[in-house]
């Protein structure tokens, strides 16, 4: 048995030790969710409704423990720990609507009648990656739960303690044991046995590309379904014919939520060249105005990076003469801190430019019009996000159509609603997630014919 070590993010603190499960306590729990399959598939759909709907008030009612958490645990600033609760409440609430929907459908067919039932798809592996603990949880829990599956989760190493705590609050409010489990521990341990243990008929995993990858193929010795919600590199795209003042002021917010480590991270600006001074001096007091410090304020809009280590990787993105245009602020002494930065002009091979940096650097890219604009959009393996500005409604949807990419936002910087399908094109991922449609993922159609011919 080990034990890990949770770091406050902002002041180097420990906040407390949380075991980590071993392989061996990992097939218990998957066995536990296997045990409570066939009773909790049973639970009548309006029941099973009530209980999520109890499950979304316990998270209400504990809305400011878990934000408290977030903070301390991760050093998401108190603003976004309070919506990161809510959300979870949210899509609970919204997913418990689900249960007496999951209908299947009556087909006429010669000598009798098809009918199809939507089965739940059986014990789920959650894997959970440490940017946002709460929502991706709940996007991947609620409709399982809603669909009758049993859900174990692996939050990720550094950032166990939302999940935790509310799994705590699923058995409080009435949800039976076994359904929903939570295990802290390491995803080479952990994880990896959710992807190998033949019991687990489906993996939700949220993370990096190369992770992925490998998840699908381990996934593809055994069939396993999987949904997959990785990296992203997406471009925000301004013409000249925008709001340009809104644009400036919103691309800040656009890629460094969350200090960056967001996977639909605007972190690739594209503008248009005849505005691309203008755009420049607007965004420059957007960015020295992004309020860096003490997660705990109120007034906090972004706080620091998860780890030293990570810290150390977004820096190296930004390596000596690096082409600095300008760059926020950030707090010094303890904390893993780094200033919202932004690179112009980049060379087209530049890393900060290709790849994902997963922390609070953004590219500012010129560009002439509007089939250039699409062309550089689209040069890249991800497909996860984007923005557009236009006053153009035809170029919005020429552009919309154009860019391969799964949630796009014209005129404004934010695309994920969880009442809204939500995932990626290319290498960004496999699946959606969120949306009406969700909980048909956890199920399996099945075709019955009934014969109405004999006694
Ligand atoms: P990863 O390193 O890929 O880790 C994600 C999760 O997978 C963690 O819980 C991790 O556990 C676990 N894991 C690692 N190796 C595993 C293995 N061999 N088998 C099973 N599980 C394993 O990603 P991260 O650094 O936490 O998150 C950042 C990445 O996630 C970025 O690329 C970001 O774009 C992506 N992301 C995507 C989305 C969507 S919705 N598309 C949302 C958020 C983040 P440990 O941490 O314990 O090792």
């Amino acid at each position: 048995m080990t034990d890990f070590t949770v770091l406050n993010p902002a002041t180097e603190q420990p906040v407390t030790t949380v075991t980590q499960a071993s392989a061996e306590e990992t097939d218990f729990a998957i066995g536990r969710a296997a045990a409570a399959l066939p009773a909790w598939r049973a639970v009548a759909p309006g029941d099973r409704a009530r209980l999520l709907r109890a499950f979304a008030a316990s998270v209400d009612a504990h809305l400011e423990e878990l934000a408290g958490l977030e903070v301390t645990g991760s050093g998401h600033p108190i603003g976004a720990a309070r919506w990161e609760a809510g959300q979870v409440r949210d899509v609970l609430q919204y997913y418990s609507a689900a249960p007496e929907r999951l209908i299947g459908q009556q087909i006429p067919v010669s000598g009798g009648l098809n009918v199809t039932f939507r089965e739940p798809v059986g014990v789920v592996g959650l894997i959970v990656p440490w940017n946002f603990p709460m929502p991706i949880l709940s996007w991947g829990l609620a409709p399982a739960l809603a669909a009758g599956c049993t859900v174990v989760a692996k939050p990720a190493e550094a950032t166990p303690l939302t999940a935790l705590r509310i799994a705590d609050l699923a058995l409080e409010a009435g949800l039976p044991e076994g359904v929903f489990q939570v295990l802290a521990g390491k995803g080479s341990v952990v994880g990896q046995r959710l992807v190998d243990h033949p019991a687990v008929r489906k993996i939700v995993f949220t993370g990096s590309t190369e992770v992925g990858r490998s998840i699908m193929a381990a996934c593809a010795q055994q069939v396993k379904r999987v949904t997959l919600e990785l990296g992203g590199k997406s471009a925000n795209i301004i013409f000249a014919d925008c709001d340009l003042e809104r644009a400036a002021a919103t691309a800040p917010y656009a890629v460094f939520d969350n200090a960056g480590q967001d996977c639909c991270a605007r972190s690739r600006i594209l503008v248009q060249r005849s505005v691309l001074d203008k755009f420049m001096a607007l965004l420059e007091p957007a960015v020295q105005g992004v309020a860096v410090g003490d997660p705990a304020s109120a007034a906090t809009e972004m706080g620091p990076l998860i780890s030293a280590a990570h810290r150390s990787h977004v820096a190296s993105f930004v390596p000596d003469g690096a082409p600095v245009a300008f760059r926020g602020h950030a707090p010094s002494g303890p904390g893993f801190w780094y200033p919202p930065t932004v690179l112009a002009p980049v060379r087209p091979d530049d890393p900060a430019y290709t790849e994902e940096v997963f922390g609070p650097v953004v590219t500012v890219t010129p560009f002439s019009d509007e089939a250039e604009a699409v062309a550089v959009a689209n040069d890249t393996p991800y497909g996860l996000s984007g923005s557009i500005w236009t006053s153009d409604v035809g170029r919005a949807i020429r552009v919309a159509r154009a860019v391969e990419t799964g949630n796009l936002s014209v005129n404004s910087h934010s695309s994920v609603r969880y009442w809204t399908p939500f995932g990626g094109f290319k290498q960004s991922g496999l699946g959606r997630e969120l949306g009406p449609d969700a909980p048909d993922a956890f199920t399996e159609t099945k075709n019955v014919f009934i014969s109405s011919e004999g006694s």
